[in-house]
């Protein structure tokens, strides 16, 4: 088995404005993977900026950061086995109109910036995301029906 692993996956406003939160988490839910945080926060610039800095330079990123600060997000923890990978699979790639139905973004988004969603791509983005958005950390429970999720 691959190792234990916690992401960072957030609801954009988009997500949050077209009422698709309940459909989101249910696609994580459902897949079966550990929900171990959940807030509901405004961005603050600080934040925003922090959480994309790798894309500082790129011609989108003032866009950007206007966009993820306009409201409401949901910032989230998932647990699982290799939940990085996972989660970036059920999200799909960046464009909507590129991704592959069954996915988040090829079900539910048309565009390249209104997405719908955010997951880190690595441990190190995960461990950094998850300080910022989590400073007070996260807590783990167990779900009982992980024993019959995984072998
Ligand atoms: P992802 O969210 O799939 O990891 P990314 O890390 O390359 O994609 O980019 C972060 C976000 O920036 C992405 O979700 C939407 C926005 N973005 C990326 N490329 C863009 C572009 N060419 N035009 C507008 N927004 C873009
Ligand atoms: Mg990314």
């Amino acid at each position: 088995m691959g190792d234990m692993q916690t992401t960072y996956i957030m609801i954009k406003p988009d997500g949050v404005q077209r009422g698709l939160v309940g459909e989101i988490l249910a696609r994580f839910e459902n897949k079966g993977l550990r929900l171990v945080g959940l807030q509901q926060v405004i961005p603050s610039n600080e934040v925003a900026e922090a959480h994309y800095a790798v894309h500082k330079e790129r011609p989108f990123y003032p866009g950007l950061i206007k966009f993820i600060t306009s409201g409401p997000v949901i910032a989230m923890a998932w647990r699982g086995v290799e939940a990085i990978k996972v989660s970036r699979n059920l999200i799909g790639p960046t464009n909507g109109r590129d991704a592959s139905p069954g996915t988040i973004r090829g079900d539910l988004a048309m565009d390249i910036g209104h997405n719908l969603i955010h997951g880190s791509d690595s441990e190190d983005t995960a461990k950094y995301e998850l300080n910022l958005w989590f400073p007070d950390g996260i807590s783990d429970w167990k779900r009982d029906i992980e024993d019959q999720i995984y072998e």
